[in-house]
């Protein structure tokens, strides 16, 4: 197994960004939970994701959610978030909020809805040129909830059509990225439902186009780190959107459902060069913390993606590909699995220490008296979260 000293300088790389909702109130669609000192503003969310980074070192940038993260000057914002020692990352759509996209938005039968949609996705760009942004996130709840509803080919043709109009509007240093979900809210079929149709669509564009992975938009079973080789292998993984499910996009602490399967797909990540020096792949989280501390939440998630990524670079590769030459099975699967068994933790709290990190982020959070301060200085004023 290869030594935690050879694999640090391939975590030193990591980075992991965080999503400004996961610090506004959200919840299911039974009840949206609030909590004292939640933010009320863009910049209060920023402050709050900037406690992230300070006690891990690992989440340097914070991606934006328009309109929920609509300020008049980007510029403006991102000086601010600079000052707290972050910087502004992926902007996120949004058209599944607006009652003109009952029907879809990209995707939608109704050219007028289309091309409203695709002047949302413009100004998002627009917003990217402001804050420096690399990449747009496209997520579409695209879809119907009955056969004969809508004609399923033709939405094909709409959605290749608005990315092909909104492709074009990219800069040169500008991405795109197509998340795919296999169902909800849409409940018969979405419009973007698996990666191939995610990956037939951004390939039809050009090379600014990538696949956006989100580890909770898959039915029970599926191998998703087949899918991370695969696209990998295709140069089309353009970022992932960690969280972790139990039953559905349950947006939970990524890793707290199966760590096992974070740390299969980190191993995957590795093997395919996604965490080399210029691997283009993002890493973000997308998650929502209804019922836990926001912070200590995202603190935690971070913990959790770095601990499997550090399980699964002590992978011993040459060992690992010597057992699978050799037929030997059980060798190979051991190989595997006397690093997922390895625990990491007290390694990473030393090196973070050696850094001028806290040993322990979670509890150097706790400690630091942030969280009571903002929920005295936070009242009144309306609690962002979904929709904010
Ligand atoms: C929706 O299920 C997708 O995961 C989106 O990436 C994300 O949750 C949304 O854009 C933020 O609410
Ligand atoms: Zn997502
Ligand atoms: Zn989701």
């Amino acid at each position: 197994m290869n030594s935690f000293t050879s694999i640090t300088p391939m975590l030193e790389r990591q980075a992991i960004e965080l999503p400004s909702w996961a610090f506004g109130n959200s919840g299911t669609r039974f009840r949206v939970f609030g909590t004292p000192g939640t933010p009320r503003t863009p910049q209060e969310k920023i402050a709050d994701a900037a406690q992230v980074h300070k006690h891990t070192g690992l989440a340097p940038t914070v991606a934006l959610h328009i309109p929920w993260d609509k300020v008049d000057d980007y510029a403006a914002l991102r000086s601010f978030a600079n000052e707290h020692g972050v910087d502004l990352g992926t902007i996120n759509s949004n058209t599944f909020q607006d009652e003109e996209y009952k029907f879809g938005s990209l995707a939608a039968s109704d050219p007028a809805v289309r091309r409203r949609a695709i002047d949302h996705h413009r100004e998002c760009i627009e917003i990217m040129h402001q804050t420096g942004s690399r990449d747009l996130k496209i997520w579409l709840a695209d879809g119907t909830n009955y056969p004969g509803q809508d004609d399923i080919r033709r939405r094909q043709d709409n959605l290749a059509d608005s990315l092909v109009a909104i492709y074009a509007e990219l800069g040169d240093e500008q991405r795109l990225v197509l998340e795919y979900k296999f169902f909800e809210p849409a409940f018969y079929h979405t419009d973007v439902p698996d990666w191939g149709t995610s990956y037939v669509q951004v390939s039809a564009l050009g090379e600014k186009a990538l696949v956006c992975l989100d580890t909770g938009h898959h039915a029970p079973g599926t191998n998703i780190e087949f899918i991370v080789a695969q696209l990998l292998r295709l140069g089309k993984l353009g970022s992932f959107d960690f969280n972790s499910r139990f039953y559905a996009d349950d947006d939970l602490i990524v890793g707290a459902a199966d760590p096992f399967q974070l740390f299969r797909i980190m191993a995957e990540v590795i093997r395919g060069g996604g965490m080399d020096a210029d691997s283009p792949v993002a890493f973000m989280l997308d998650q929502c913390h209804n019922v836990e501390a926001k912070i200590p939440g995202q603190i935690r998630s971070v913990l959790n993606v770095q601990e499997m990524t550090a399980r699964a670079l002590l992978i011993d590769r040459d060992a690992l590909e010597l057992a699978q030459f050799e037929k030997d099975v059980l060798g190979a699967n051991a190989v595997y699995m006397d690093a997922f068994y390895t625990d990491v933790r007290p390694a990473l709290s030393e090196w973070r220490a050696s850094r001028g990190l806290p040993a322990d982020p979670m509890e150097a959070f706790a400690t630091s008296g942030y969280q009571e301060g903002i929920a005295a200085q936070r009242v009144g004023g309306t609690q962002a979260g979904w929709g904010a």
